[in-house]
């Protein structure tokens, strides 16, 4: 069964001392899934949001490593926003889940752990077709 969209905001511990802080991820222990890309998006512009699609099967990590920014989850039935804003805290967006990321701090680096390789068929770009999906 899907994690409730208002559960799937995670905080991470930090391992810190004297020397500053530390956060580690590890696959299946932090993150249900085996880490199979990484990428980051950062130098944002104001008001333009990104993502705004689902995938078929690739599910993301998602960690604000620097700055912040909102995520807007949708699983067709319910819509929850998420603050990341602090780089212990983590948001996992399964697959099927309508992403948007929004209104980014101009320093906001936003790091993405993905369980799938990059692959265009796996987007779905249209919302009418992801409720198609979702209801079939
Ligand atoms: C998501 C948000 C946060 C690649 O070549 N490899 C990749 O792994 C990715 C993610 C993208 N690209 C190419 C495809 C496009 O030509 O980079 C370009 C920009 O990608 P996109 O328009 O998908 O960027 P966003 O910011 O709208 O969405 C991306 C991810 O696609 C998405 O899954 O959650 O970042």
């Amino acid at each position: 069964m899907r994690t409730p969209l208002n559960q799937v905001l995670k905080k991470n511990k930090v391992l810190g001392d004297e020397r500053g802080q530390l956060v580690a991820i590890e696959s299946g222990i932090h993150i249900p899934f085996e880490i199979k890309r990484v990428f980051y998006i950062y130098g944002t512009q104001p008001n333009v949001p990104r993502g705004q699609h689902s995938h078929h099967k690739t599910q993301q990590y998602l960690i604000a490593v620097s700055g912040s920014c909102q995520v807007t989850l949708d699983d067709g039935k319910e819509k929850v926003t998420h603050l990341l804003d602090q780089p212990h805290i983590g948001l996992f967006q399964d697959a099927m889940v309508w992403g948007t990321m929004h209104d980014f701090s101009p320093d906001c680096v936003l790091l993405v752990l993905a369980n799938e390789h990059y692959n265009d068929a796996d987007y779905i770009r249209s919302y009418s077709e992801f409720k198609e999906i979702l209801s079939s």
